[in-house]
């Protein structure tokens, strides 16, 4: 991946992100300023950004695909998937409650987590070597919020903003990959008790753990590598929600139990 940004765009474009982020206050996305930006740009200030947040003391715990599924691919108008880290202060347990207060406009996601027992690495990882790489799934809401006005982005700019990451619950029962089938697991996702919308785990990527061996083909042209003991979420299943305060939202799967998370 070839870059067009200098090293002092690179810093200059983290330190935005990194305010609007800290700040929970919108920034128009940054290709109107960097036309030329491309993904290997994207990826050069998401990678400052992890760099920072580990020089701040936060504890980087995994990572997450998005933009893994048609109806995700759609609602955002962009048709390459794109991978994020999560950091431990973004963790939040099942029935959480979670501040709106500093965030911008936060969306949720359904989605099955990842945790992995031995490394995974390489340009050619495959969704076996992740089914054999998996310690257990959980189910999972991921808790997006773009920094940028509007929602509205593309590809160059999501990354650089790390995938919206903003906050991940996830759900108290671990199963083993060997007792389901990871394909066509259904899942029904609620808000105030009514449906907000139904699908599959084929919907990602045609199974959730191609989504994890995607990212780990990113990571290898990061030059970076997944590590034992990661946590990673595989992209949501259907369209991303938009919540308020008072909001109590609910996915519930098929063989994986639920998960919640409530708004304040
Ligand atoms: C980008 C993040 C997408 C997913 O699961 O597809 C994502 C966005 O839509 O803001 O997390
Ligand atoms: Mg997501």
């Amino acid at each position: 991946m070839t870059l067009t940004l200098s090293r002092s765009d690179i810093e200059r474009l983290a330190d935005r992100v990194e305010a609007a982020q800290d700040n929970a206050r919108a920034i128009p996305k940054l290709t109107d300023d960097f036309p030329r930006m491309g993904l290997a740009d994207g990826y050069a200030v998401q990678s400052e950004l992890r760099r920072r947040r580990i020089r701040q003391g936060q504890r980087l715990v995994g990572w997450k695909a998005g933009l893994t599924s048609k109806a995700k691919m759609l609602q955002m108008g962009v048709d390459v998937p794109s991978i994020g880290f999560l950091m431990s202060n973004m963790a939040r347990t099942d029935n959480a409650q979670v501040r709106t207060d500093d965030l911008v406009h936060p969306r949720v996601e359904c989605e099955v987590a990842f945790v992995t027992k031995k490394d995974l690495h390489g340009p050619d990882c495959t969704r076996d070597e992740v089914l054999a790489a998996t310690d257990f799934v959980l189910p999972a809401i991921e808790v997006i919020d773009s920094r940028f006005a509007g929602f509205k982005f593309d590809l160059p700019s999501v990354v650089a903003d790390n995938g919206s990451s903003a906050r991940f619950v996830t759900g108290a029962r671990a199963r083993d990959v060997a007792d389901l089938d990871l394909r066509t697991l259904g899942v029904v996702f609620e808000k105030n008790g009514v449906s907000i919308g139904m699908g599959a785990t084929a919907a990602v990527l045609g199974h959730p753990a191609e989504a994890v061996a995607m990212l780990v083909r990113v990571l290898a042209e990061l030059d970076e590598q997944l590590p034992a003991g990661s946590f990673v979420m595989s992209g949501g299943i259907t369209e991303a929600v938009a919540v308020t305060a008072g909001d109590h939202v609910v996915a519930r799967y098929q063989d994986l139990g639920s998960v919640s998370v409530r708004f304040i």
